[in-house]
């Protein structure tokens, strides 16, 4: 970890004219070390967000960055058109010296920095149903937006990242060399996963067969990666751009599902306080169905349910892959936290599993609304 005068250093890097008063450790991600730089202004701080870069996760950053500031000059661009602000509705990178939008340290650590969005505030949980359907237009229009981006242009920052067929088969590998000797302890939990083993193949078989088309997607649509402006209530800027790639509409309404139309957080302890909520998941269907503005085909919409329990499925998998591996892709704070995590997705599987044909008469609802 840097010390404060390093990162102080660092952040020199992207305004060398400020002299920040405060960094902090920031937000709830698991992946970035994230931090919150205030410098002096008039009127206050005004704030800044600078990142070191995961390069377990991130091999080739240069291109993650490549993505990022394609995606973001093309949303600026359309937010402009629509009359919008582009430095409060889509990310905005500060660039080092050379013009180049990151910064490679001596150590080979790869840092980036934003604009922060001020006003405005991510979730780690659905407080109430309008939030959530706030998120869900913003995930669905930010899809849209990016309908006719030249997908052939973005690199898989993540290669096979929801590609379930290939997270079964790492998680098999982990099963099989338990490197940590933990896989005794939570034999019900691989059960639950081979059990449903069945579910790996169905999205994927789907594209290759031509029946779902690619499009560009977010790929990580958590609540906690969308700012909700203090002011309107609305979902005012996607974030955490770092896995826009070519994939499923299923995805990012099957991701946003997991973690949000859930009744606690996505590392509660107490299974007994963990329920998929009907109610929130009405919420993101209406509000993604608009936010797409209908350009979803038949099947995609067919295939949103199904999406909510493949990705979680996938996630509670990849929580559990990375227990047995030792902890060593997502960040934990506390022991058995990824075990944690894998336990509630499972939950929710379970549920869903119970409540698909519900699940599939709201989509049905929705399907043949107008909206404007
Ligand atoms: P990770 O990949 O680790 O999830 P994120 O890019 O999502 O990293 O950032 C982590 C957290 O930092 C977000 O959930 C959010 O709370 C905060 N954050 C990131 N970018 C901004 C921004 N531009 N303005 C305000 N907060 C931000
Ligand atoms: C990670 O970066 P973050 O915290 O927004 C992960 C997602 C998982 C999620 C589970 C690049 O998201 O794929 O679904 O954790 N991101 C990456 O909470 O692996
Ligand atoms: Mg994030």
């Amino acid at each position: 970890m840097e010390t404060r005068q390093e990162i102080y250093e660092i952040f020199k890097q992207f305004s060398p004219d400020s002299h920040p008063s405060e960094i902090v450790l920031y937000g709830n991600g698991h992946i970035n070390d994230t931090y919150r730089v205030t410098c002096p202004a008039s009127g206050g701080g005004k704030h800044y967000i600078l990142q070191k870069m995961n390069r377990e996760v991130f091999q080739y950053p240069v291109r993650v960055m490549e993505n990022i500031c394609g995606v973001t000059g093309w949303l600026k661009h359309k937010i402009r058109e629509n009359g919008g602000d582009e430095f409060r509705e889509t990310l905005t990178f500060l660039n080092v010296k050379d013009g180049r939008p990151y910064y490679r340290d001596n150590m080979g650590e790869y840092w980036r920095a934003c604009l922060f969005i001020e006003n405005a505030e991510c979730y780690d949980m659905a407080k109430n149903e309008r939030d959530f359907y706030q998120s869900a237009v913003a995930f669905g229009h930010f899809q849209h937006l990016l309908a006719d981006y030249p997908a052939e242009t973005l690199y898989e920052t993540i290669p096979e990242f929801h590609n379930t067929e290939d997270r079964y088969r790492k998680f098999e590998q982990a099963v099989s060399a338990d490197p940590c000797g933990r896989r005794a302890a939570v034999m019900d939990e691989i059960r639950f996963v081979r059990q449903r083993r069945e579910l790996c193949p169905v999205l994927r078989e789907m594209q290759r067969k031509g029946e779902l088309p690619v499009r560009v997607t977010h790929n990580d649509t958590k609540l906690n990666n969308v700012m909700i402006d203090h002011s309107t209530g609305k979902a005012i800027c996607v974030i955490d751009l770092d896995t826009v790639m070519p994939g499923l509409s299923a995805y990012d309404f099957g991701d946003s599902i997991r973690f949000g139309a859930a009744t606690a957080g996505e590392d509660e302890r107490d299974l007994s306080r963990m329920s998929f909520s009907l109610t929130l998941y009405e919420a993101y269907v209406r509000g993604f169905l608009e936010g797409c503005q209908n350009a979803l085909t038949e099947r995609e919409l067919d295939m949103l349910p199904m999406g909510a329990i493949v990705m979680t499925y996938e996630c509670g998998m990849r929580f559990l892959t990375d227990f047995l591996e030792g902890d060593h892709y997502f960040k934990t704070h506390r022991e058995g936290h990824n075990l944690d995590r894998a336990r509630t997705q499972f939950k929710l599987v379970r549920e869903m599993e119970e409540k698909q044909a519900q699940m599939r008469d709201i989509v049905t609802k929705y399907r043949f609304c107008a909206f404007d």
